[in-house]
């Protein structure tokens, strides 16, 4: 393969030489020219450029957490994380891997804008999608209701405000909160017309706003009404949805105000309340949307009552303003918050828990986020090779298993070898980052070692290394074998009979209880190519550094223009990789076809430093020429 290789490069430089010569004679005077591009040898690549696809950001929440954290892209169709934090800090930071054409994340559906590498939140919308842990009302719809002592003698001339989380189980007519009934003002759910507020004059002239449609059963809203003086207004999930101007006095009844029916009498909700505030002013729509992002502490000026029915049992609702307007519970008390029950008591409620049958689990946490990435190996270094990126092609997925504390229990890391275009027996394997995880506290099964060149601790981790290494397969001629038909490799030309591609999945256990994802660190895991078997022969991403197990001495041999010092390494003269990662799954090329061909826009994201085209590897029109991409 060397000799073919060097053999095409001295019959490409005599016609490069014999073309040069043809066109002195013939054109005399060339204008100068955009350099064309129809291989990897013909890019103009920074020193700097990283050929990633894939970037961490840094996540921070600048306030204290008591909750499900959801990090996805802007539509949910890659999810980037999911834990459950009780965090005081004010400086929680979680670490996800994303590709980087993402620009913006939806954490806890609110979209956040991404800076460089870093994403500063500091104000979570933490109720958007309830995931709230913590006691509501769960009413009958028939006898339930609370009734607010001493609230006879409240007054109210000219303004208010009523907020609630509500969860309706039927379509009705009835009261969420009331001061008196008609002849005062309350919020409600009507039959037809949905969640409504309503607002009683002195002159008993009353005024009714509703959404105009029924809402949807067993989901949270959040609901306000607010009047000023001049309109009633009526809020769901911060959202004005309707208003009608009225003014002057308004009624006064020595009604008491009411939850969850009209006085214990009639109009009785069935469902769930939460969360009920009661204002002596009309708040401004930023005002009901910091109600719904983050409820209210009891302090802020004009909250008369703020009710949080987290007492859990009881008959006594507590106002968290003062001890004024306290409550009486005729029902009950409920954890349910639409995510179901906690069935293995992990405090993580069924509907988020991963395993909610088992207490020492919770989450799965994936990377790539959905589905698998991508390495594809040239294998000559530290000569160039023919940049067709197939002389060995791995697809990974890492499902790194958390439980409730976001402490990592077990990673299943599976890899799919799918193609060799090459004549080595070429192994594979990784390295973590870092040593933030003991070797000593790691336990791997599942690779597949079949020749005798390869070491390995007890713990299944290669020996004689700094960090924790672990070879997936030694010899990938065993895992694809060669299946006749023609051609040279396994799965990379038209000829040869298909081989199904062989998935490897190794599992890894860790000391419970004691590491986190961000100790594991996993999308800046080194992969690196075992050369035909030579231990000390590795090829890695461009930049990664060697094991301890390789040797450096092909280091700015050839094609090779590592320099240590600068921690540039697997870096050509010209700046090109000899492996890359992408962060989806990659549809490699054909036999001895240069990627470039196979991938339009490669060029561009290339030259550009990964600015341009940053999602060149997907299949999109105008992206590829599908006749260079292997295809059986
Ligand atoms: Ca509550
Ligand atoms: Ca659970
Ligand atoms: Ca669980
Ligand atoms: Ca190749």
């Amino acid at each position: 393969m060397i000799k073919f290789d060097y053999m095409k490069n001295i019959i490409g430089i005599v016609v490069l030489i014999f073309l040069l010569v043809a066109c002195k004679k013939d054109i005399p005077v060339a204008a100068p020219e955009v350099k064309q591009i129809n291989s990897m040898t013909d890019l103009t690549v920074s020193n700097t450029f990283s050929w990633q696809t894939g970037k961490d950001v840094t996540v921070t929440i600048h306030q204290s957490v008591s909750d499900m954290i959801i990090i996805s892209s802007p539509d949910e169709g890659m999810l980037f994380h999911k834990g459950f934090y009780n965090d005081s800090s004010s400086n929680l930071k979680i670490i996800v891997p994303i590709p980087t054409y993402i620009t913006q994340l939806n954490v806890n559906s609110q979209l956040f804008t991404i800076n460089g590498n870093t994403v500063d939140i500091y104000t979570l919308g933490k109720k958007k999608t309830p995931t709230f842990i913590n006691y509501s009302l769960h009413l009958n719809g028939t006898t339930d209701w609370v009734a607010i002592q001493n609230s006879s003698n409240i007054v109210l001339n000219n303004a208010f405000t009523l907020e609630a989380w509500v969860k309706c189980e039927k379509q009705q007519s009835v009261k969420i909160i009331e001061k008196g009934d008609w002849d005062g003002f309350g919020l409600g759910q009507d039959l037809y017309k949905g969640w409504m507020a309503s607002l009683a004059m002195s002159n008993l002239t009353a005024t009714n706003v509703y959404v105009g449609s029924q809402p949807v059963l067993n989901r949270w809203y959040y609901v306000a009404a607010t009047y000023d003086g001049r309109a009633l207004k009526l809020y769901v999930d911060g959202v004005l949805k309707s208003s009608a101007n009225t003014t002057g006095t308004m009624n006064y009844t020595h009604r008491t105000v009411s939850i969850g029916s009209d006085n214990g009498g009639q109009k009785f909700f069935k469902g769930y309340i939460d969360d009920v505030a009661f204002w002596t002013r009309g708040l401004s729509v930023s005002e009901v949307v910091q109600g719904e992002n983050l409820g209210w502490s009891g302090a802020e000026s004009g909250l008369l009552a703020f009710y949080q029915f987290n007492e859990g049992s009881g008959t006594a609702i507590h106002n968290t303003v003062s001890t004024a307007l306290n409550g009486t519970l005729i029902g009950s008390f409920s954890l349910d918050t639409g995510y179901g029950a906690d069935t293995d008591g992990d405090g993580v409620l069924n509907g988020y828990d991963d395993y909610p049958n088992d207490p020492t689990r919770a989450f799965n946490n994936y990377y790539p986020s959905n589905g698998f990435g991508s390495l594809a190996f040239e294998d000559l270094w530290p000569s160039r090779g023919d940049y067709d990126f197939n002389d060995l092609v791995v697809d990974y997925q890492f499902m790194n298993v958390t439980n409730r504390n976001n402490k990592l229990v077990e990673t299943f890391a599976t890899f799919i070898v799918r193609a060799t275009g090459a004549s080595y027996k070429n192994g594979f394997g990784f390295q973590l980052a870092g040593n933030a995880i003991p070797q000593s506290a790691i336990n791997v099964t599942g690779f597949k070692i079949y020749d005798t060149y390869i070491s390995l601790h007890a713990n299944g981790l290669e020996s004689g290394q700094n960090k924790p290494t672990a070879i997936v397969f030694d010899n990938a001629f065993r895992c694809i074998p060669y299946a006749g038909g023609g051609g040279i490799g396994v799965n990379t030309s038209a000829g040869a009979n298909y081989v199904t591609p062989d998935t490897i999945v190794l599992h890894f256990t860790y000391t419970p209880d004691l590491y986190t994802l961000n100790d594991l660190n996993i999308s800046a895991f080194n992969p690196f190519l075992i050369v035909n078997e030579i231990r000390n022969k590795e090829v890695h991403l461009i930049d990664y550094p060697p094991t301890a197990l390789a040797t450096t001495s092909y280091f700015n041999t050839l094609n090779d223009a590592s320099n240590p010092a600068l921690n540039k390494y697997y870096r050509s003269s010209g700046n090109l990789p000899w492996a890359v990662n992408i962060y989806e799954r990659f549809d490699y090329p054909y036999e001895k076809t240069d990627v470039l061909k196979a991938y339009l826009h490669m060029a561009e994201w290339a030259q550009s430093s990964g600015t341009l085209y940053p999602d060149w590897y997907q299949n999109k029109n105008g992206y590829r020429n599908t006749a260079n991409i292997f295809s059986h």
